[in-house]
């Protein structure tokens, strides 16, 4: 999604309302920073959560599954974000040593709420 931008000839901003910019109610807010290089990240599912992921600095790939097909999304643009909502197996890879992620979720912290094996993965995927 395109995110709405203000830039001027002092830089940049871009402002995001929740239930109007992104389609939720924005209760957690976390950021990932200083990811190794050749770390990758995620390799899990969430049972039901929204989030909205913006690389606000650098770069990195982030990979969806609906446990029929891989898609990645090039992260590279503070002015866009990847909305996910549903059931995907999520994984990110080739974060660049700059890379700063930027999430917001729909939902406080919750262990219960994540599907850490790839084949309970797939039997939730199915049974929706
Ligand atoms: C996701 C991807 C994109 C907390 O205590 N509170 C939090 O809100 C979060 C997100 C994490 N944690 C703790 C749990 C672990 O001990 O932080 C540690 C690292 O979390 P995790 O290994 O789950 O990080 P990633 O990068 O694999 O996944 C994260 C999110 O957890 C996940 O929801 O969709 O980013």
């Amino acid at each position: 999604m395109k995110l709405p931008h203000y830039g001027d000839d002092r830089g940049s901003l871009v402002a995001i309302e929740a239930n109007e910019t992104i389609p939720f109610e924005v209760k957690r807010i976390y950021y990932i920073f200083d990811t190794e290089k050749e770390v990758q990240r995620g390799f899990h599912a969430h049972k039901n959560l929204k989030q909205f992921v913006i690389c606000v600095k650098g770069t990195c790939d982030f990979i969806l599954d609906d446990g029929s097909e891989r898609t990645t999304f090039k992260l590279d643009s503070a002015k866009e974000g990847l909305f996910i909502d549903g059931v995907y197996w999520r994984e990110m890879h080739n974060f660049s040593d700059d890379c700063v992620l930027l999430v917001l979720a729909s939902e406080h912290y919750s262990k219960e709420d994540y599907i850490t094996n790839y084949e309970d993965f797939l039997l939730q995927t199915r049974n929706i």
